[in-house]
């Protein structure tokens, strides 16, 4: 490429400060050091979590910053010590790593490996080094990714390979929420076939986790939501039955024990919110419930440890517990043959000039997925 060894002018939607829209500015992308690739991104999704900037109480301390983290693209060229990439591989950026090196990555019951920024750096969301600047100043990668850019250079441990017959602008959403959801499923709470699942919460994750569901054959799966807009959309994923919360006084575990002799096997929360944990978790059966947190929060919650007690176990999940790096060419060969659904996903494409567009969209809950196209193929 031409371009090898050069600093990379391009565009990139800059979050400069809490609340304030993204600006697209024109940054400088520094060649990838030892270990580092550079990437072409070609489309990112939008996912909630890149609402960062609106978050309630981000501290100054992760700004300035390039946003987006579910991204797909084509590397532009390697640093000194990759021998895995070439440029023109299609590869997808990940926001947790997975280097095989660390006692986390050795182990089989765990995705958490050790060396990326969640590390140290989860709190700001964003590592202290990075590739970036813009008018003189450091710009920060968000989640070790930034996909919100033309350009971005990532460690190979934080970049999977993927099938040259992916389409990017659809392969996109596996670095994220659908591997989020579908993954809780089917590796964290490890559904099992004839089983009564509920999932709480029908955005990308929520869909994905009744998608992951399916897939692993449970036989009921109860879609909740206080939107009934989103049931359409849940059936299409293999949801069987439908709750509204807003629909009930009476408290919604009671609701789902009802509709499923006395509690589901399976729950999954996709919400982020804590009483919606709770109600996940009373929801799920005595004796053998499991029920997953997959929804991002970090404030205290509460429950009664009878649920517990019961016999019921409470889990959580990172990334649906997917390996990063093995992970998501496994799932992006599972959408080319056609055994996971992604272009259902997307309700909406737009640029990356009209990311601030996406981003209310996703503010209001009015989107399931906008796919922003960021380069030319
Ligand atoms: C995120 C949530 C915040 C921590 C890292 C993972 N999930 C996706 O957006
Ligand atoms: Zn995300």
């Amino acid at each position: 490429m031409a371009t090898a060894g050069k600093i990379i002018k391009c565009k990139a939607a800059v979050a400069w400060e809490p609340n304030k829209p993204l600006v697209i500015e024109e940054i400088e992308v520094a060649p990838p050091q030892a270990n580092e690739v550079r990437i072409k991104i070609v489309a990112t999704g939008v996912c909630h979590t890149d609402l960062y900037h609106l978050f309630e109480g981000m501290h100054e301390d992760g700004f300035p910053a390039v946003l987006g983290h579910e991204g797909a693209g084509i590397v532009e060229s390697v640093g000194p010590g990759v021998t895995e990439f070439q440029p023109g591989d299609k590869v997808i950026p990940l926001f947790i790593s997975q280097c095989n090196d660390c006692q986390y990555c050795k182990s089989p019951k765990t995705n958490q490996c050790e060396k990326g920024w969640a590390s140290d750096r989860l709190g700001e969301m964003a590592p202290l080094d990075s590739r970036f600047t813009c008018k003189g100043k450091k710009v920060l990668q968000f989640m070790g990714t930034s996909t919100f850019s033309e350009y971005t250079v990532v460690n190979q441990m934080a970049v999977a390979k993927i099938d040259p017959a992916a389409p990017l602008e659809k392969v996109c959403l596996l670095g994220c929420g659908v591997c989020t959801g579908y993954g809780a499923a089917v590796n964290t709470a490890k559904v099992e076939p004839g089983s009564t699942c509920a999932v709480f919460g029908l955005g990308a994750v929520g869909l994905a986790a009744v998608m992951g569901c399916q897939a692993a054959g449970a036989k009921k799966i109860i879609a909740v939501d206080i939107n009934p807009d989103k049931f359409e959309k849940a059936k299409v994923f293999g949801a069987t039955d439908f709750v509204n919360s807003k629909d009930h006084s009476k408290p919604i575990n009671q609701v789902i024990a009802e509709m499923s002799n006395g509690g589901v096997d399976f729950s999954l929360e996709c919400t982020g919110k804590v009483d919606v944990m709770r109600s996940a978790l009373e929801a799920c059966r005595k004796g053998w419930g499991v029920s997953v947190i997959v929804g991002w929060t970090d404030v205290d919650f509460s429950a009664r440890p009878i649920q517990l007690i019961s016999g019921k176990t409470w889990k959580g999940s990172l990334f649906g517990g997917f390996k990063s790096k093995d992970g998501v060419p496994q799932m992006v060969k599972a959408y080319l043959d056609k055994k996971v659904k992604l272009d259902e996903f997307i309700t909406h494409k737009m640029t990356l000039a009209q990311v601030n567009d996406a981003i209310e969209l996703m503010k209001h809950g009015q989107c399931i997925r906008t796919v922003l196209s960021v380069s030319p193929q």
